[in-house]
């Protein structure tokens, strides 16, 4: 029997190369070795998406940029974390077991209050959310960038405390993190985060690929633009890169020129593939409802477990 693995990326607004290298080349990499459930994390964009509209949109824009990206839903359980209700009653379950001073850990919410914002119970609960998205599923690893690794943290301690109180019910999920792709630089050089604005688009057209790559911070203090070489090395390894910065050394513009040259390259198969799927959208409805409904029944049955587990069936 194959380990199960788990993961999914919230429908927040157009997907990153952070998000390709932290997330999703990890999901493709890893199909064929794992049970994989891979969601779009709708209920917890939520928390930041409140039109309707955009919302959709991005549903749809995350599942077409999965299957663009190589995913196989013939391999893969692909579905919308909102069609399986019983994400929402664990998350309750597990609160009843969590106190307030460990959610006021998370890094997440501590950022938000930080940056003098008040955050939504929806914000401070979601890595209650988030480890029941994990437990449903008894995975074995949970494939994500640095960022998320204090949420799997969260989801191991919460499912040791359940199975403390009520027996053993859940297993106990690892982090997955590449260290090389664990955190994707930006444009600025801090970590590429749509809320940052310092991305550079996944399917972007050429000319916003060339203005994202244009934009990387340099300053001119060396040889070798570390922004710049930061996000090379994602697409080249360093041995191909040796030649071109002896090269050019000094010469910012050209790095940048082969940089967006070699991300074009690179994204352009997968482009064609998402552009097809944007003109056919029953691809993306016929795969969420045909994984909905597998991904139901097993969630349904761990739920009833569960319920058994602290008496409530
Ligand atoms: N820069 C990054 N480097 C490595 N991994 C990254 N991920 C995101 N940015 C990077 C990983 O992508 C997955 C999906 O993440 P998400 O749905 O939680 O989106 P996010 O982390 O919220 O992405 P952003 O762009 O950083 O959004 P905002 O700015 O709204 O917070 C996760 O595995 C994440 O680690």
């Amino acid at each position: 029997m194959k380990k199960i693995l788990l993961s999914g990326i919230q429908p927040t607004g157009d997907m990153h190369i952070g998000n390709y290298f932290g997330a999703i080349k990890q999901f493709v990499d890893m199909q064929d070795d794992y049970e994989c459930y891979i969601m779009v994390a709708d209920l917890h964009a939520l928390t930041t998406v409140q039109d309707a509209d955009a919302l959709r949109k991005n549903i749809f824009n995350v599942t077409a940029t999965y299957l663009a990206c190589g995913l196989d839903p013939k391999k893969v359980h692909l579905f919308q974390q909102s069609d399986m209700s019983v994400h929402g009653e664990l998350t309750w379950i597990l609160n009843c077991i969590t106190t307030m001073p460990y959610l006021e850990r998370a890094v997440a919410y501590k950022d938000k209050v930080a940056n003098g914002k008040e955050a939504s119970v929806g914000l401070f609960d979601y890595p209650m959310l988030m480890t029941s998205d994990i437990l449903l599923y008894d995975p074995a690893v949970v494939p994500v960038g640095a960022d998320q690794k204090q949420h799997v943290e969260i989801a191991r301690d919460t499912a040791e405390k359940f199975n403390r109180i009520w027996g053993e019910t859940f297993t106990i999920p690892e982090p997955l993190i590449l260290e090389s792709t664990g955190i994707v630089p930006g444009i600025d050089g801090r970590k590429m985060s749509k809320s940052y604005g310092n991305t550079i688009p996944l399917f972007g057209s050429d000319e916003e690929i060339d203005k994202a790559v244009m934009g990387i911070v340099t300053d001119s203090s060396g040889d070798v633009p570390a922004n710049v070489y930061a996000i090379h090395k994602l697409f080249k390894t360093e041995a191909e890169l040796a030649p071109l910065y002896e090269a050019n050394k000094g010469k910012y513009k050209a790095l940048k020129d082969a940089l967006a040259a070699d991300i074009k390259a690179f994204i352009g198969p997968m482009r064609d593939r998402y552009e097809e799927i944007q003109a056919n959208p029953k691809i993306v409805e016929d795969v969420l409802r045909a994984g909905g409904t597998v991904v139901k029944a097993r969630a349904q049955t761990k739920m009833a477990a569960v319920k058994k587990a602290v008496g409530l069936n």
